[in-house]
């Protein structure tokens, strides 16, 4: 039986070796540029050594993360150093000030040496990325063959973002966490994560308890598309300050920033469950079972209302230290305020009428964030106020607000529907497919999107700061079935923010995504299986 073993093991170990273990530039988002060198190889093996420069943290970290990296792959644990062997072939990570760009980097292979370079750790820590994606994906390898190669890469956008919405659907601490890995795999840099909503209040607020006692919790949520029938489950959930500066921590040494997004004035039923005095109609509220857009919103004339506004935005601030906070502003009827006093008063105080309400209300929010040192984003329809060109406008309904706003000379970040929705549907065969909001956007349409298109001015491109795609939860209900939704159209995405454009081509990502399903594969990833007519199974959708 032993000698079995023994013999079984030998086979399949020369069996390995005879698909030899050689590691593709094939990777996801395609680098700017990558030239081969000869036939000559890197043999990279469990002894050779990753070695980062100097006593700099981050360094340290980012060798760290590839040996992990390398380890999940392949099953070889290379040893970190501090310093290089001489005549020792090793992985070298340096700072190297000449390269351009805080996010770019040049991984370079010669037999004797890997080397990644950047003029910062986060530049070296994108090489990293593109090193890890290009290892073949195997049970275990005894050695990994690198052909030489030149890449130099950087990112064509600065905010390379996704949403997830905590909200509609509560996910714990553990699985944000996850999506940030996720994210990383992308080489994606900004985590703007939805915090509240009309379903939920999820940030605990130590000066308020009560928006987490109370609005964080509903007592059901309705069924199907908003069908008759309530589930009578109750649902919540929030987190506390501590887990939020773990995950802004998680995060950071991951070169990602977290943006909270406090939605305001609209969507905010979780909000005045906890407070009914803060709505125009004083109530009663309840945290919303379901979706949509509600007329009940915060009553802005009511001048009670801001010292609660500002302790939150107070205590978000001495969490997030991103230069940005995201106020929402999105979906906000402005049918309450029509029939009420205080909020006629403030729009005759101001001079506007009732359409251009919100924004004397974005201007004030915009005004309080500054004063704390941080910079306003909002959903496009802030536009819609006469609002501050500081302003950073998240374009969603479509691409057309975005490049009003970009004319108009605000930053935009493109999120359009048409591109950007992760919860829309992969596959025009809903059948058997999860339940979604509906829509229809395949991985080829996502690649398609240009965020600053030839037909924008000079101008107006400078004022793109990058893309994002959203991902709203009310049809998804646990991490699996984020997983689902958000690959592959993040590999898709990945390319819309990193990628030169002129070098984009789906046909050749397809081939290149083939490869990184492996490594979805491999770390046990639920994705889309659309694109793949051999693992697609119609009976199961995607899945
Ligand atoms: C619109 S996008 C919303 C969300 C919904 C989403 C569903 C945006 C700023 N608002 O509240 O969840 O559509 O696709």
């Amino acid at each position: 039986m032993f000698k079995k073993t023994i013999l079984t093991l030998m086979l399949g170990m020369s069996l390995l070796n005879v698909s030899a273990a050689v590691a593709s530039y094939d990777v996801v988002p395609l680098p700017q540029s990558v030239v081969l060198g000869s036939d000559k190889v890197f043999t990279l093996t469990a002894t050779t050594p990753i070695v980062y420069e100097g006593t700099d943290e981050a360094m340290q970290r980012n060798a760290a993360f590839l040996s992990e990296y390398v380890e999940g792959v392949t099953g070889m644990k290379l040893a970190v150093v501090a310093k290089k062997e001489k005549k020792t072939p090793s992985v070298v990570l340096l700072i190297n000030e000449k390269i351009e760009g805080k996010e770019a980097y040049k991984l370079t292979v010669t037999p004797k040496q890997i080397t990644i370079e950047g003029s910062t750790a986060a530049g070296v820590f994108y090489g990293i990325q593109t090193l890890r994606k290009s290892l073949p994906v195997l049970e275990t390898a005894e050695n990994v063959e690198f052909p030489e190669v030149t890449i130099t890469d950087a990112p064509r956008f600065g905010y390379r973002g996704m949403m997830l919405d905590c909200s509609r659907h509560f996910f714990p601490a553990s699985f944000v966490k996850e999506f940030i890995d996720i994210m990383v795999l992308h080489n994606m840099n900004v985590f703007h994560w939805h915090l509240s909503d009309d379903q939920g209040w999820r940030i605990e607020i130590k000066s308020h308890p009560e928006l987490t006692a109370i609005g964080s919790q509903r007592s059901g949520t309705i069924m199907g598309h908003n069908g008759d029938v309530d589930d009578g489950t109750p649902h919540g959930g929030f987190y506390t300050q501590a887990e939020a500066r773990e995950i802004v921590e998680y995060a950071r040494q991951r070169n990602v920033t977290v943006i909270p997004e406090v939605d305001m004035p609209g969507h905010m039923l979780a909000v005045l469950a906890a407070h009914p005095e803060f709505g125009c109609t004083g109530g009663p509220y309840e945290v919303c079972h379901k979706w949509g857009v509600f007329p009940d919103v915060l009553c802005i004339g009511n001048e009670a209302i801001y010292p609660l506004l500002e302790d939150v935005i107070d205590e978000l601030v001495a969490i997030f230290p991103a230069e940005y906070f995201h106020i929402g502003g999105d979906e906000c009827p402005n049918d309450r305020w029509k029939e009420c006093a205080k909020c006629q008063a403030l729009a005759e105080k101001n001079g506007v009428d009732m359409k251009h309400l919100q924004g004397v209300f974005t201007n004030r929010m915009e005004e309080y964030i500054n004063s704390k040192g941080r910079r306003m984003i909002g959903w496009d329809e802030i536009l819609e106020g006469k609002i501050n060109k500081s302003a950073t406008i998240m374009s969603w309904r479509g691409v057309e607000p975005g490049s009003k706003a970009a004319a108009l000379g605000h930053d935009v970040i493109m999120s359009p529907t048409t591109y950007c929705y992760f919860d829309y549907y992969q596959t025009e065969a809903r059948g058997a497919e999860p339940m979604c909001i509906g829509g229809y956007l395949p991985v080829s349409k996502v690649y398609e999107l240009d965020p600053a298109p030839p037909t924008f001015t000079e101008e107006a491109k400078s004022h793109i700061l990058g893309a994002q795609a959203n991902l709203w939860t009310e049809y998804i209900t646990n991490g699996n079935n984020v997983e689902y939704m958000i690959m592959p159209r993040m590999a898709a995405l990945s390319e819309v923010q990193w990628t030169p454009v002129e070098m984009k081509n789906f046909d050749d990502f397809t081939k290149r995504v083939t490869r990184l399903a492996k490594l979805y594969d491999k770390y046990g990833y639920y994705y889309g299986k659309h694109l793949w007519a051999d693992k697609f199974d119609a009976s199961r959708g995607g899945w």
